[in-house]
């Protein structure tokens, strides 16, 4: 498939996908959203992909959702347009790959929430996050008060979403929102170097370790401790589970094969 507004290139099993519509800080109109749904289901089923890499293109990761786009539109319409929203952002939240956003300039409104979808957040120092909705006299609609809420806390998420105020990348470090804050130019070379390491993990421990944590999240204790029980029990249906536990015993490196 062709797109419009992404950029998409392939190295040693790492995917790099780049939103990319700089003149209008790479906001979210239904092509972009749309685009974003169809690579990553097109990366779900690549098996030369492990792992992905979402970033944007120029001085944005994602400014948002079109505000222009959003504009004239009314209740019911907005409707189409939020489902659209929400089939991308899960679409990156339940990937069975791991996922990392290289937050290179402004993550807000639904930039911030797609950066949350993702499972590990590297930020530029020029980085910026928030869910300035409220300026707009909306709310969050790509997940934000729920994600927001269960990486923060509720009243750091409240305080944010409330304010609609926007933070820089060491606040949003010191909140739990990223996990690294690196200079500019360090940003693509950390975040692959991340990449990297999870390369030479078991792929499909990673896909059932991120099943469990997403469902303890989404559920609940018990529920999760359930699904915990379950994928764990499931690794032992691999090859990688026999081979990680073979070269720990024979003192050598593990060679995973993602089987
Ligand atoms: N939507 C549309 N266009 C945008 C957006 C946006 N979110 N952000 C920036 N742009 C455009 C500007 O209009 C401008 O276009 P032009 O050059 O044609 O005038 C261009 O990008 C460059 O932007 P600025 O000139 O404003 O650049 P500055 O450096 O002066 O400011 C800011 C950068 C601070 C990021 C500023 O652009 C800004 O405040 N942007 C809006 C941020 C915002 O409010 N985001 C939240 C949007 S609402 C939302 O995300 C809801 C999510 C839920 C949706 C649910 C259904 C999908």
């Amino acid at each position: 498939m062709d797109y419009q507004f992404l950029l998409s290139k392939k190295e040693e099993g790492v995917a790099l996908v780049t939103v990319n519509r700089p003149s209008a800080l790479n906001a979210l109109n239904a092509t972009v959203l749309e685009e974003l749904y169809h690579l990553f289901l097109e990366i779900e089923s690549d098996p030369s992909v492990r792992v992905v890499i979402l970033t944007g293109a120029g001085r944005a990761f994602i400014a948002g959702a079109d505000i222009a786009y959003m504009h004239p539109q009314s209740s019911v319409e907005i409707r189409h347009f939020v489902a659209i929203a929400r089939k991308a952002a899960d679409q990156i939240y339940y990937l069975n790959k791991p996922v990392i956003a290289a937050v290179n300039g402004y993550a807000l409104g639904g930039g911030c929430e797609i950066a949350m979808c993702c499972d590990i957040r590297i930020a530029s120092e020029n980085a910026r996050f928030g869910q300035p909705e409220i300026n707009l006299g909306i709310i969050p609609g790509i997940g934000g008060t729920q994600n927001l809420t269960r990486l923060i806390g509720v009243a750091r998420a409240k305080e944010l979403i409330f304010y609609g105020d926007t933070i820089d990348a060491r606040t949003a470090l010191s909140l739990g929102l990223v996990n690294r804050v690196v200079s500019p130019d360090q940003l693509m070379l950390e975040t692959k170097s991340f990449a990297q390491k999870l390369l030479s993990k078991s792929s499909i421990a990673l896909a059932l370790a991120k099943k469990a944590v997403n469902a303890g999240v989404e559920t609940g204790y018990f529920a999760g401790l359930n699904m915990e029980n379950e994928c764990f029990s499931q690794c032992f249906a691999t090859e990688d589970q026999k081979e990680g536990m073979s070269a720990f015993l024979e003192k050598r490196k593990a060679d995973f094969k993602g089987k």
